[in-house]
This record gives C-alpha cells, sequence and structure tokens, in this order.
C-alpha cells in the first residue's frame, strides 16, 4: 500500500487558510476512515512493544511495559522509520499540500511524526510552542498536523489551543514537558510577556480520524487523562519548509543527527519532501511505503 491519499484536505480553501493564519489552527473532522483508525491504533501496542516492521527503531521511544511509570504519556518519535502504516500517513502528499497551502511555504519536508497515546489516568504534556524546538533550523519554522484515532473530550485529555497564542513572540524551550500538574504554567508566563491576559484555551473535541493543523508559534498542550477506561491516541506530523536547511546555532538532538559534515542542506533520506508547488516528493516514498526499502528511483533514460 502507498502513502494515504486524504481526498476530504483537498477542500481546503481561502475560509481555512484565513482560520488558520488567524487563530494559529484549523480543524478537519474525518478525514480518515474508520477502516484506516483502526489500522493505526492496531499498531500503538505492537510499537510500544517493540515489534517494528523495518526493524529499524524509531529515534525517541518513550515507556515501556513493566519499565515505565504507569500514568505518564506515551511517547514515541520518528515511527515511520519502523513501522509502515505509520509512514503510510506521515508521508501522505495531501498532508504535505495542506501544510504548504495554509503556511505559504512553497513546498514540506517531513520534520519527524510523534506518537502519543494517553492511557485512562495519566498525566498532562505541558502547553508548548513546537518552534521552540526548532532554532537548529533556519528559518526556525514548523506546522504540525495532529491526527486524532479516538473521540477526543477534554475529560482524556484532549489537545488544547490558544487561540491566537501564534502571534506573541517565541519562547525558549519548555523545562517541562511530562506530568506537570499546573501544564499551563509556562502559558500563562508566555502570555504576560505579550502583554496578554492569558486566554481560555479551546479543547478539540472531535471524532477519530479528524486532523487539526497547528502553527508552529501556537501554544498547544494536552491535560491529564482523568478517565478510568477512555484511550486518547493520536499522531502528530511535524513539517518543516521544503528549502529550511541547518543553523549555525545549536541544538537540534533528533534532527541534527541527519546532517552530513560540512552540509547545511536537510537530505531527502532523512527529511523527505512530502509536496512542492513544482511537482516534487522524494522519489522512494511510495516504494517505501510498500516494502520498507528506500531505493532510489531508476534515472530517467536518455534513450
Ligand atoms: O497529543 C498531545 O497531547 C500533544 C501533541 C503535541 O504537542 C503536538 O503534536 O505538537
Amino acid at each position: 500500500m502507498s502513502a494515504l491519499d486524504l481526498p476530504l484536505l483537498a477542500s481546503l480553501g481561502d475560509r481555512e487558510i484565513e482560520r488558520f493564519r488567524r487563530d494559529g489552527f484549523v480543524v478537519f473532522e474525518r478525514v480518515l476512515s474508520e477502516e484506516r483508525v483502526a489500522a493505526l491504533r492496531e499498531r500503538f501496542p505492537k510499537l510500544f512493544a517493540g515489534t517494528f516492521d523495518t526493524g529499524v527503531y524509531p529515534d525517541e521511544w518513550y515507556w515501556r511495559e513493566g519499565m515505565s511509570l504507569p500514568d505518564v504519556t506515551r511517547h514515541m518519535a520518528n515511527a515511520w522509520k519502523a513501522d509502515l502504516s505509520i509512514a503510510r500517513l506521515a508521508l501522505s502528499a495531501d498532508i504535505g499540500r495542506a501544510a504548504s497551502l495554509l503556511t505559504g511555504w512553497s513546498g514540506t519536508r517531513l520534520g519527524q511524526d510523534t506518537i502519543w497515546w494517553k492511557a485512562p489516568r495519566t498525566k498532562p504534556i505541558a502547553l508548548h510552542q513546537d518552534s521552540s524546538f526548532m532554532d537548529f533550523l533556519d528559518p526556525p519554522a514548523t506546522v504540525t498536523c495532529w491526527v486524532t484515532l479516538d473521540d477526543t473530550h477534554r475529560d482524556v485529555g484532549t489537545l488544547e489551543y490558544v487561540p491566537g497564542s501564534h502571534l506573541w513572540p517565541l519562547t525558549a524551550l519548555p523545562e517541562q514537558f511530562h506530568g506537570q500538574d499546573d501544564y499551563r504554567a509556562q502559558m500563562r508566563v508566555a502570555a504576560a510577556a505579550a502583554g496578554q491576559q492569558a486566554p481560555d484555551p479551546v479543547y478539540i473535541e472531535v471524532p477519530a480520524g479528524s486532523v487539526v493543523f497547528h502553527a508552529g508559534e501556537a501554544w498547544h498542550g494536552s491535560g491529564p487523562n482523568v478517565t478510568g477506561d477512555r484511550m486518547r491516541r493520536s499522531i502528530g506530523i511535524h513539517m518543516v519548509p521544503e528549502h529550511a536547511c541547518f543553523s549555525d546555532r545549536p541544538g537540534g538532538y533528533i534532527y541534527r543527527r541527519y546532517q552530513l559534515t560540512g552540509d547545511s542542506r536537510l537530505d531527502d533520506s532523512f527529511f523527505p519532501v512530502l509536496w512542492s508547488r513544482d511537482g516534487r516528493r522524494t522519489g522512494w516514498i511510495d516504494g517505501y511505503c510498500q516494502t520498507g526499502r528506500r531505493l532510489a528511483p531508476p534515472e530517467p533514460s536518455n534513450g
């Protein structure tokens, strides 16, 4: 199976672009079918048990059965390198196209995916700005597509956004990310610094299979899952501009591993181009989604 086509995202037009630029996020409900949602959910226990389609580890793997605290949100980064169902979603051209239209970028590369599994009675994720993590890139920009795999409500700790906060100044990396009881504290400090009364966050309460795009500067995070029996599973797809390159500033604890010596470019092998206005898309994506092997596409013949 090749990367997912998500035709409902083709409806994206001026109204959605205007909303994204005004609020810092925009919601599209029921973009993935029930079958696709079920297929992705099924991967979660396998991934966290270390069963990987490709035999390759994800770049970050927090939480292991029997070893980790039971009440933290489970989280994994760059599972597309390990699991082909995740790869089919994270490498979707339709997600890359939507991100380009919303941001105005000429094209998008996959920066990283993040798997979020908030089991019953698990702790919050502190509100933060994704772009605070991007200083090692020029431009230090990112946009996220957050995909829900369960119906989301505030009591399961759905994602929440502070509308308009993408226009506040960018803050430093959050000191704490997992498990902070006052998970909105850092946002309130940033609001005060921006001369704002911290507005009430908006809870994303949508059916499974919905997606939300948010600007890298938008303050977001999620509260605890206070239910005793409901899961909240989601996947964040973090994208960067097609022409972004590594900066001379330090940092980039995942991305920087993939910088070639003396070369500031983001290499397609690690940061594939999902979509670009001039029709470019990294050639190995569809083959990889079928076989788990990244093979260079054949050279065009001259004869
Ligand atoms: O799913 C969550 O709780 C956090 C998601 C998030 O921070 C993101 O995708 O950028």
